[in-house]
Parts: structure tokens; C-alpha cells; sequence
């Protein structure tokens, strides 16, 4: 089961930055194995034409690519996956359309949103925003580390961790108990966003 492989970096490209497309074959180029797409300004269009684009790079370089919120853009571009927010599809509707194969992550701030995605049946479960974050304008309260091991320690599938997450304290969200890091500005603003990832990837010791 694909969910499995959710470890180590998870890069988000979000369309709040520019160009994606490349910004995703940057982070590729870096070692890069887990992308998730998140375009909450483009079109449709324009978030399809970008998710083929990125999909193929991802194929190219043995990545996965997962789908913010949109079941109907993972399926027409052949990602792996989709993540869902608490206000997106049901988690059973959309495994309905999606199948077993495909990969179902869904966002949660806290121990009963986690254990509702468990039930539900999510591959893995998002957790955050650890620390502070300016890039989610309506981002929940801060949870922290204390509360990431509770969620580690009661969720037995993988556990992404999101929010404010750096190369600086990184370290300390893996030993907290995340399997993954769910890491957007930290990449997206570096000036060398294939070098940034590579640091990255060489912290989670990721594996492909
Ligand atoms: N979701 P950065 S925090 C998209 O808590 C998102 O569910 C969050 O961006 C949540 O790595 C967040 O730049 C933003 O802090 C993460």
C-alpha cells in the first residue's frame, strides 16, 4: 500500500509562490521523493495543466504526487493521492471514486480529528501547525511537540507534520514521532530551492 511509502520530506508546492512547475522539478532535483500540489488561487484549468505537468516530472524521478483538496484533478492527472481538510470530501466518498490504491491523507489539529481520520480509513493523517506558520492565514492554534507525541502515540499510521517546520527543527519533530514533514516556506523561499531540499532530505535521511 502506497500510504507506506509517506516518509521522511513532503514537499509542498504551493501556488502562493511562483511558478510551480518548476519549483517542483527544483525540489526533484533535490532529492525530493513525496510532492503534494495545494493551488487555492489558480483555475481549474490552469491546477490540471499544472498537476499533468508536475505528475509527469514526479514519474520521471520515481516521486509521488499528492493532490490538495481536489479528488477530481488527483484522478484526471493520474497523481497518487489526494489530502483533504477537515471541510473537503468525506474520506469514504471519496475512497469510493479513488479506489484502495490511491492514497487518502487528510489534515487534522487535533487527537479526535486524528483518530476520525483513522477510523475513516486515511492513509496517513496531517498534524498541525506544530509551530508558528504565516504562510496558512487561517491556520489553527499552535500544537507543538507535546502534542505531536500524543498524536504519535495514538495514531498507528503515518503521521505528517506541518507548520513552521525548518531545517532548524526538524530534527526535533521527527523525534516527536512525525514519519514525514510537511515543509512549504522553508523550501519554496530558499534561494536555492534544490539545494534547500537536498539539506532537507539528508536530515529525514529519507527513503525512496
Ligand atoms: N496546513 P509552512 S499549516 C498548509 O496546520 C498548512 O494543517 C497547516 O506552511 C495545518 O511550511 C500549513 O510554510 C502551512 O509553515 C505550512
Amino acid at each position: 500500500m502506497k500510504g507506506r511509502l509517506i516518509k521522511g520530506l513532503y514537499a509542498i508546492v504551493d501556488d502562493s509562490f511562483p511558478d510551480p512547475v518548476l519549483t517542483a522539478e527544483k525540489i526533484l532535483a533535490g532529492g525530493g521523493h513525496i510532492l503534494q500540489l495545494r493551488a487555492k488561487k489558480m483555475s481549474s484549468a490552469k491546477f490540471l495543466e499544472t498537476a499533468i505537468a508536475i505528475r509527469s516530472a514526479c514519474a520521471a524521478n520515481g516521486a509521488l504526487l499528492i493532490i490538495n483538496d481536489r479528488v477530481d484533478i488527483a484522478m484526471m492527472s493520474g497523481a497518487d493521492g489526494v489530502h483533504l481538510g477537515q471541510d473537503d470530501l468525506p474520506i469514504e466518498a471519496t475512497r469510493k471514486v479513488l479506489g484502495r490504491e490511491k492514497i487518502i491523507g487528510v489534515s487534522t489539529h487535533n487527537m479526535g480529528e486524528a483518530c476520525r481520520a483513522l477510523k475513516d480509513g486515511a492513509n496517513y493523517v496531517g498534524f498541525g501547525p506544530v509551530f508558528r506558520t504565516a504562510t496558512k492565514g487561517d491556520a489553527h492554534e499552535v500544537q507543538g511537540l507535546e502534542r505531536l507525541k500524543e498524536i504519535s502515540a495514538a495514531v498507528k499510521i503515518p503521521l505528517v507534520a506541518i507548520g513552521g517546520i525548518s531545517e532548524w527543527n526538524m530534527r526535533d519533530v521527527l523525534d516527536a514521532g512525525a514519519d514525514a514533514v510537511a515543509v512549504i516556506s522553508a523550501i519554496a523561499s530558499a534561494s536555492d530551492i534544490s539545494g534547500k531540499t537536498a539539506e532537507f532530505v539528508a536530515i529525514t535521511g529519507a527513503v525512496k
